[in-house]
């Protein structure tokens, strides 16, 4: 299938890269270097998402360059990274280009011309490095930078279940190509807002426990108050699953229109990604994400129940 996609990109000259809105990084790393590699192929590239580039990436090299629109531009072909659907993107004006969609989740949906899903790696950012050796551009410094900041980001720092030798192989060449892993890491680690320090403080200030369950959560109010944008949540459901004998937390942010963003993430033994789809989401076993109608005790209760009952048939078994 890569042969496929390069032959499409090979007879191709305008091409628009996007991937979903509210990207992480490797939506965002995978995007840049892949706009990259384009260029060097000498093909026009416009790298195209739907919420621009979150505070924490922008010192990604070419994310300057990153077009902030809700119509795709003019094109020749969009390669989406990261998509299961052409909606994830939200840009308007996709039904009638030719699609490449590239991805690595299991959920992956063969909605393109071309589709190529491999769910064996830990991040699209691989498909990406394996898409410039096979056209012969050479990955530099700022290449690597960008596929090592996805590559990181996707795998929690090479520690979430599927990291493995094969991963750090990549790592490893992301490394010898120029990445400087202190430099990315401290990008995206240290590189936040004080809004959203405030923010998790307020959530962790409402943290429930219930045996394996934690959940948190944010208001508009409080967004309001402290001055933290929508990015400044990424990652907050993580606070509440560092918690040692927690296998599943649960963020909710309180919507503009009052409905309720729920992200849920899971140490592995329950798979939040059945959870999140039975609410019409989706998302990964360990990490998954669906919206729900408040008020927040309502969306609370109805996601919990859901989680006790996977829980529940968990010791069953
Ligand atoms: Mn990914």
């Amino acid at each position: 299938m890569l042969e496929r996609v390069l032959q499409e990109i090979r007879g191709r000259r305008r091409f628009v890269v996007t991937s979903h809105a509210r990207p992480d990084g490797d939506g965002i790393g995978s995007a840049l270097a892949c706009g990259q590699i384009l260029r060097v192929m000498g093909k026009e590239a416009e790298v195209v998402m739907h919420d621009g580039v979150p505070r924490i990436y922008q010192n990604l090299p070419f994310a300057d360059r990153v077009v902030q629109a809700d119509v795709v531009p003019e094109n020749d072909a969009v390669i989406l990274l990261e998509c299961d659907s052409v909606q994830r993107t939200q840009l308007a004006g996709l039904e009638n280009c030719f699609l490449i969609n590239i991805d690595h989740h299991a959920s992956g949906r063969n909605f393109a011309n071309i589709n190529w899903i491999d769910s064996a790696v830990m991040a699209t950012a691989e498909l990406v490095f394996r898409l410039a050796r096979l056209a012969c551009v050479p990955v530099d410094r700022d290449i690597a930078t960008c596929l090592y900041t996805a590559l990181m980001t996707d795998t929690g720092s090479f520690m979430f279940v599927g990291t493995n030798e094969h991963t750090f192989t990549v790592a490893r060449e992301l490394v010898l190509a120029g990445a400087d892993p202190a430099l990315c890491a401290r990008h995206i680690y240290f590189g936040h807002s004080t809004a959203k320090m405030r923010l998790l403080g307020a959530a962790l200030s409402n943290l429930h426990r219930e045996g394996p369950l934690a959940w948190i959560w944010v208001t508009q109010e409080q967004m309001t108050r402290l001055g933290a944008r929508e990015e400044d949540c990424e990652g907050l459901v993580n606070y509440a699953l560092s918690i040692d004998d927690v296998q599943v937390a649960i963020f909710f942010r309180e919507l503009p229109d009052q409905r309720f963003r729920v992200s849920l993430r899971s140490k592995g033994e329950v798979n939040v990604s059945t959870v999140a789809e039975s609410f019409g989401g989706g998302g990964h076993k360990c990490a998954s994400g669906c919206s729900i109608d408040g008020p927040l005790a309502m969306a609370v209760s109805r996601i919990v129940e859901r989680l006790r009952a996977e829980s529940e048939s968990l010791k069953a078994d």
